[in-house]
């Protein structure tokens, strides 16, 4: 089943020629509105002018992150804030987040690709949708919001949390597709067990995950406990959100929405474009975003891309599942964190020195993040109770500037270990 046949089975020279007069179209609407892009394109000595081909993409300078952080809050606004509908952010590497903007278009592009990775994924008119991604600036809970309702499933606008209500609703609602981070997903199956109730209790039939890194084995045992089909659902903020790569229930790679974003696999040392089966970089262009253009996006992901014709009957290329970073991002109940956002807290402290250590492990199947952080000489023989109070007070300032919860533990000086090379600073003990 497709949501849009004409395009998900598009030939692909008839894709390519799609892509390349999108392309232009993207160069043009960057180089002339975003002085960000002007002045890189011109520092590589390219125009859009020269752009005569999608094998000239790879003379395009990269963005990273940093360069929507440096042109914090709308510096990378293709179009005045009158025309922008929506905001939506996520977290940047220390502190200030990542803002991205979408135009009336924008969205309606985005529904259409979420209707559409819905459909792929085996999604009709008639399932229940009970969406626990999180709604807000995350762009989880909206992106599935808006595809569902324009597929016109019935959609249960849960968000994430109060794991007994999602069952109890679960149950009662006749939920018949669950949407979540994977891990959630574990979590809600165990909470399901833990009130006395099994699987066949429910009318579950599809889930579909993402925003985290998890794998085939827990993939075996989402659908082994949850006894449904289990997807992969992959998208970053920066590029628009979930829906720009989605599997089929062949569950052999995620087809890239192609005719809206080109995605290329690229060494992360050199730069440069690896061909399909090689391990490397996720690297995106939008192809007709209008408020946010977006060109050679580094997204820090890793995967490959596998070009071999799918049994779906769709015509994209496939990334194979997300397999790691090129960075240290960790992804914690879904939200990014960089461990530099929290060394620039603990740094705000003078009681504490720059030593410290992150801890994360999925204690039933929920992440959880310790801070280990060794307190100065004089602070650690002080007393219990200041100790105590400076504990809370660097938890709270590290909670309203992930947004998740942390546990602190305060050490020892000098027990956190010192390294000659790279300071090993996270410590992650989760198995997925
Ligand atoms: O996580 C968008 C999303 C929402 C995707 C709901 C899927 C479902 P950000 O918060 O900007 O956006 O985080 C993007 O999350 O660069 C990856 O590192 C990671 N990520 C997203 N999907 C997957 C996935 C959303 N399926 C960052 N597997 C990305 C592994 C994923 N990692």
């Amino acid at each position: 089943m497709y949501w849009n046949e004409k395009y998900e089975c598009m030939p692909r020279d008839e894709l390519k020629e799609l892509q390349l007069s999108r392309l232009k179209n993207t160069l043009e609407r960057a180089f002339y509105n975003v002085p960000h892009y002007r002045r890189v394109m011109q520092n590589a000595g390219f125009e859009p002018g020269d752009l005569k081909s999608l094998e000239d993409l790879k003379y395009l300078p990269f963005t990273y992150k940093k360069d929507l952080r440096e042109n914090y809050p709308y510096g990378m606004f293709a179009v005045p804030l009158s025309e922008v509908v929506r905001i939506h952010s996520s977290s940047g590497t220390t502190g200030k987040p990542t803002v991205v903007g979408y135009t009336r278009s924008d969205i309606n592009v985005w529904t259409e690709l979420m209707a559409r990775s819905l459909m792929t994924a085996g999604i009709q008119k008639n399932d229940v949708i009970q969406n626990a991604y999180g709604y807000g600036l995350f762009t989880g809970g909206l992106g599935f919001h808006y595809g569902a309702e324009k597929i016109g499933a019935t959609i249960i606008p849960i968000s994430g949390g109060n794991t007994k209500r999602q069952v109890m609703i679960m149950k009662d609602y006749g939920t018949t597709v669950l949407t979540c981070t994977p891990s959630y997903a574990l979590h809600i199956s165990e909470v399901i067990e833990e009130m006395g109730l099994k699987p066949e209790d429910l009318n579950l039939r599809i889930g579909v995950f993402g925003a985290e890194p998890w794998s085939e084995n827990m993939r075996r045992e989402i659908e082994g406990r949850l006894k449904i089909t289990a997807l992969d659902i992959y998208g970053l903020s920066e590029i628009i959100g979930p829906g720009v790569a989605i599997e089929c229930p062949h569950k052999n790679g995620l087809h890239v929405q192609e005719d809206h974003f080109l995605v290329e696999v690229i060494d992360p040392k050199t730069g440069d474009v690896l061909p399909p089966g090689e391990k490397g970089e996720l690297v995106f262009t939008s192809l007709t975003k209008e408020a946010l253009p977006i060109i050679r996006y580094r997204t820090g992901d890793i995967s490959r891309l596998i070009a071999e014709p799918c049994a779906c009957g769709r015509t994209s290329v496939k990334i194979g599942r997300i397999e790691g970073r090129t960075d240290d991002m960790l992804i914690i109940r879904g939200v990014n964190v960089f461990p530099s956002q929290i060394e620039h807290v603990l740094l705000q402290f003078g009681e504490t020195e720059p030593h410290y250590q992150l801890v994360v492990d999925r204690v039933d199947h929920l992440d959880v993040l310790e801070v280990h952080v060794e307190v100065s000489e004089k602070m650690f023989f002080d007393d219990v109770r200041s100790l105590e109070i400076l504990s809370k007070k660097i938890q709270n300032e590290i909670e309203t500037t992930l947004g998740i919860s942390v546990k602190v533990k305060l050490v020892e000086p000098k027990t956190i270990e010192r390294s000659e090379g790279k300071a090993k600073r996270i410590i992650d003990k989760r198995k997925i």
